[in-house]
């Protein structure tokens, strides 16, 4: 339908010429043909929406992707002006100009606030130019009026089409195939998009109707930005557990910052301007920056948590941990950089410099507490990077890190392709003796580390960073330290495993290790190279027949399931496991109390006896549940009416006997008759044969490969040891090392 009163005058040829222009080098306007091409006219048309909502008279927008490949955005603002455009000499509409001439929105924009969003800033007029056709309604003044185009050109007049009390507009679209190479809109693109702007537009409700498949799909942040930190840090841990909230309004400038710590190591922080996604960064976010260091320092400095002169956090510190989104509304922005992604105006670094610095100020005052975990926290950063710098120019004067001759301590393997080599890192000179005489030297390398360097109560890693057997193994595994200097490539072997013996000693000094693994070569965990050796705990042998066993609860098993075989009490098979399980830990508590120096025969005395009081050893938790299993027994195993005995059915022989103990020896001994148990204390304790056997021979070790949030666990067990909690001692690693089953207490 072609508008018949409709002649081209002057001013058309010039819009025309204006349209042609866009049709010409879309790219110039829109980015590119493509799929993000594609997508952009949706944000130009929302982008007028938003910037009705930002200014007050919009709160919804839906989005509707048709059938026929149109797209649909309405929205409850003011609706475009369809009035008679004054200053117009051709005297067409205002609703006319905006959807024809390039630019033409801003001669509307009037006191409101504007921001004129887009990556261009290129208005309607340019998705119109680029549409095979374009519909637009709106409703105001009481009246809905439409008007259609094709490729940019009216095709209709003006025309009112009904009444209504509704304000609004509504742009529908079909993206021309003529000028793009896809024209399929994709709904992921869409609603990252729309939940973006969300979280940028308090309370803007953006509503995503697929009517290609009936998906409807809402988004709605009433927080805001406070909204978008909290769900950037939705699986994490954080540090201040409600947002810090900033914002202002300088020389037309609008500032909002959001920002909440975790207790992670890394740094996530999104800019926007206009809400538009400044990836490249920007004057914003160097502004940010600065502030957030000043900030933080007066603030330590100010409340003694540092010493004014002597320490200070640098940027990096402080933004350990930080997860930070800021939004910046500007009337003109400039976008510079590679991908126009960067902020170039100069003024907005001191405007959100000053911003941030009182509104953070402030807060800190406000929540002292919070204040105090982040200062702590970034101290703590600035200690790390302090030791680790300390370590590599240390290691660099000594010329460590560029000597790659091998340290003389290393038993290296043949074998130099990485993939198939292997390094045991093993406690002390005399386990690590017997593993150089054990290993395959085709493919394992053996570094003894000196226990007793790092078997220090309160080693440090900065400590430990100076140590000769640390710089040993630097060198050994090849990569160099450092978060920003580890290099992947140059690790030497692609299974690096720590053997350290099953006591607390070995367990403390493998906290330490991977503490030190995690904070200076987290690679070496990410790829997956680290593992963690299970020598046996017990060795079993019956004449020739022989057997390694790793932990306390597979020996629990092994002796519950000879006694099953061996034991017999009257009743079922289900009371004998419940009799069996019940003695078994009888005894083990027993000999707890009999280490301790206490009589079994005496203890067992007060468990008979009802006047308990008084003796120090019946309010203990052991005893009362010694006296709990012994009732239990009488439960499922009948005494011999009148006497006062058990008759168990050992081996064929009835054991008679009033005291349990008395029976839980004899079923021990009867078990371990034949047995020969060896308990190793510690590596050292193995021949070569049987270090290989049991612990290095590829064929039949198991070993534990290190993940990060092992390693991470251990790093926390370190950072609480060495926290200024005077008295962590051993207890703390016993009850939180990674395996707590080797420990020998
Ligand atoms: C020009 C002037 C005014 C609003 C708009 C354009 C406008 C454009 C679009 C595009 C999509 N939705 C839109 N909503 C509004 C200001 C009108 C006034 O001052 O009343």
């Amino acid at each position: 339908m072609v508008n018949k009163e409709h002649t081209y005058k002057a001013e058309d040829i010039k819009i025309l010429k204006g349209l042609e222009g866009v049709r010409k080098r879309p790219a110039m306007y829109i980015g590119s043909t493509g799929i993000e091409g594609l997508h952009h006219l949706v944000y130009e048309v929302i982008d007028n929406s938003v910037d009705e909502a930002l200014a007050g008279f919009c709160d919804r927008i839906e989005v509707k992707l048709n059938k026929d490949g149109s797209c649909t955005v309405i929205d409850n603002g003011r609706g475009i002006p369809t009035g008679k455009h004054p200053e117009d000499p051709e005297g067409r509409t205002a609703l006319e100009i905006v959807l024809t001439e390039l630019h033409a929105g801003g001669k509307f924009e009037s006191k409101a606030y504007k921001v004129s969003g887009g990556l261009h800033g290129v208005g309607v007029s340019v998705v119109n130019a680029l549409s095979e056709w374009m519909e637009v309604e709106v409703k105001r003044n009481g009246r809905i009026v439409r008007q259609r185009y094709a490729r940019g050109i009216p095709v209709t007049p003006v025309e009112e089409i009904g009444k209504t009390e509704e304000r609004g507009t509504k742009i529908t679209f079909k993206p021309d195939p003529e000028i793009f190479e896809v024209i399929e809109f994709s709904k992921d693109v869409l609603s990252h998009r729309f939940k973006e702007l969300s979280y940028l537009n308090k309370g803007l409700k953006i509503i995503l109707m697929d009517e290609r498949d009936g998906a409807v799909e809402e988004f709605i942040a009433e927080g805001g930005i406070v909204s978008f930190v909290e769900d950037l840090n939705k699986n994490k841990k954080v540090i201040n557990a409600k947002p810090i909230y900033v914002t202002g309004q300088r020389e037309g400038v609008i500032v909002e910052i959001a920002i909440q710590y975790n207790e992670s190591y890394s740094e996530e922080i999104l800019t926007f301007v206009n809400n538009i996604n400044t990836r490249e960064g920007g004057t914003h976010l160097v502004g940010f920056k600065s502030a957030l260091t000043r900030t933080i320092n007066s603030y330590a400095i100010e409340k003694g948590f540092l010493k004014e002169g002597k320490e200070s956090l640098s940027g990096d510190d402080v933004r350990e941990g930080i997860v930070a989104v800021i939004s910046v509304k500007i009337p003109e922005p400039q976008f510079e950089g590679q991908t126009k992604m960067k902020l170039g105006n100069s003024e907005v670094k001191g405007i959100v410099e000053t911003i941030l610095n009182e509104g953070l100020s402030r807060w800190l005052e406000e929540n002292p507490n919070s204040a105090k975990r982040i200062v702590e926290k970034a101290k703590e950063a600035a200690r790390v990077r302090e030791a680790a710098k300390k370590a590599k120019e240390l290691t660099r004067r000594k010329g460590i890190l560029e000597d790659t001759t091998l340290p003389g301590k290393l038993a290296d393997c043949t074998e130099k392709d990485p993939s198939h080599a292997e390094l045991f890192i093993v406690e002390g000179d005399s386990a690590g003796g017997s593993a150089k005489q054990a290993r395959d030297r085709r493919c394992q390398a053996v570094l003894p580390l000196r226990g007793k360097i790092l078997n220090v109560e309160k080693a440090r890693i900065d400590k430990m960073l100076t140590s000769e057997e640390i710089k040993t193994l630097i060198t050994a595994i090849g990569g160099g330290i450092g978060k920003e200097n580890f290099d992947p490539e140059g690790i030497r072997y692609h299974k690096v495993i720590l053997m350290t013996d099953a006591d607390v000693d070995g367990a403390h000094i493998r906290t330490l290790l991977l503490t030190f693994f995690y904070r200076q070569m987290l690679p070496l965990i990410e790829k997956g190279y680290l593992y963690i050796a299970q020598p046996p705990l017990y060795r079993i042998k019956r004449g020739k027949w022989e057997r390694y066993i790793q932990s306390e609860e597979e020996f629990y098993k092994f002796l519950m399931d000879i006694a099953e075989e061996e034991v017999s009490i009257e009743g079922e098979m289900e009371k004998k496991k419940e009799f069996l399980r019940l003695i078994f830990e009888y005894g083990r508590l027993m000999e707890i109390f009999e280490k301790k120096g206490f009589a079994p025969s005496y203890i067992e005395k007060l468990i008979l006896s009802d006047i308990n009081e008084g003796s120090p050893v019946t309010s203990l938790r052991d005893f009362s549940l010694l006296k709990d299993i012994s009732l239990n027994i009488q439960g499922v195993i009948r005494k011999n009416t009148g006497e006062k005995e058990y008759s168990v059915l050992i081996k064929n022989e009835i054991f008679r006997s009033s005291s349990l103990w008395q029976i839980y020896t004899k079923i021990m001994d009867t078990i371990k008759k034949g047995l020969t148990i060896q308990r190793y204390k510690g590596l050292g304790e193995m021949n070569p044969d049987q270090l290989w056997e049991t612990t290095m021979d590829p064929q039949k070790r198991t070993l534990l490969q290190v993940t990060v949030e092992d390693a991470q666990r251990a790093n926390e067990i370190f950072t609480i040891l060495m926290g200024d909690d005077v008295e962590p001692r051993k207890d703390f690693i016993v009850k939180h090392a990674l395996e707590v089953r080797n420990l020998d207490i």
